[in-house]
């Protein structure tokens, strides 16, 4: 029975509810240059086009097509029912979390609900996408909201939680992500080091450098769900379990 869960999340658990990854086929950065959408230097040289880029994935996610799919639910679930402590650890800047009903997360790369005032870190809930118009009420004269999103080169939020919760958990589970991206990569190092059960959901097979205990290969929608109501029945992930 499992006491302390940590939960990775990264853009595979939303990629079955119409949202694009990163790196897989037809994933964002086929399309757009890490280098011009997602560094603070890009920023600085051209606002323009990292707000295009946000605007059109604020705008995807607020159209009314995309809702939490049945992974997004089923840790819903884990965190309502689960007698023990569950910590959701999220690269994602999406809601679907939220929206499915998890509430002890950590966006570890931002929101893009929201913007942030560049002087005073302040962050504002976006209620329209970005543009000359959307300024901080914190500062005389007001300033231009960025987006509130972890770049490269930038320090990701709520290290010092999580580190926390990585030190202290009996089972990490990462769940689509390609864990080339640090620190969050590492964390299931960190977890291993510390004695815990490391479990891997993807939909691609692991390599041979893989680091997690056991890998479940296949979709976030389907595993998810039986995952979570493995550790609900009260057994070990690999043993007695049917997964
Ligand atoms: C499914 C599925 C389904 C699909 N079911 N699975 C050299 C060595 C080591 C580190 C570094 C280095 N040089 C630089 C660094 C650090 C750098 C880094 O890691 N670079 C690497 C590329 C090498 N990291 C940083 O800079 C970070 N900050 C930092 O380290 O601070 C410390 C520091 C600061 C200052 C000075 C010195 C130190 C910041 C990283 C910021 C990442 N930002 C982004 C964009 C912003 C948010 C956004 O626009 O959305 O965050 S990049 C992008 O990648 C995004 C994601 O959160 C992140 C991770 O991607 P993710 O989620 O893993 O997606 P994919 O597409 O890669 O993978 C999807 C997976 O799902 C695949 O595996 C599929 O198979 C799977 N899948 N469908 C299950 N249905």
């Amino acid at each position: 029975m499992y006491q302390q869960i940590v939960v990775l999340t990264g853009a595979g658990i939303s990629a079955e509810s119409g949202l694009r990854t990163f790196r897989d086929q037809d994933g964002l950065w086929e399309e757009h240059h890490i280098e011009d959408v997602a560094t603070p230097e890009g920023y600085e040289r051209d606002a323009e086009l990292v707000e295009r880029f946000y605007n059109s994935r604020w705008q995807q996610l607020h159209s009314g097509t995309v809702v939490p799919n049945a992974a997004h639910l089923a840790l819903a679930k884990l965190e309502a029912e689960f007698t023990g402590q569950l910590l959701i650890i999220t690269q994602n800047i999406d809601d679907l979390h939220e929206r499915a009903g998890s509430r002890r997360l950590l966006h570890m790369h931002g929101e893009l609900s929201k913007g942030r005032c560049p002087r005073s870190r302040q962050t504002f809930i976006l209620r329209d996408p970005f543009g000359a118009s959307n300024c901080c009420t914190c500062c005389i004269p007001a300033q231009r909201l960025r987006p509130h999103v972890v770049w490269f080169g930038e320090m990701p939020l709520g290290m010092d939680s999580i580190h926390d919760a990585l030190d202290n958990c009996d089972l990490f589970i990462a769940i689509g992500t390609s864990g080339t991206v640090y620190p969050a990569a590492g964390f299931v190092d960190a977890a291993n080091h510390h004695g815990a059960q490391t479990v891997e959901v993807n939909m691609m097979a692991p390599d041979r450098h893989c680091q997690f205990q056991y890998h479940l290969t296949g979709k976030a929608g389907e595993l998810v769900p039986k995952l979570v109501d493995t550790i609900l029945a009260g057994q070990v992930i690999g043993s007695e379990s049917s997964l």
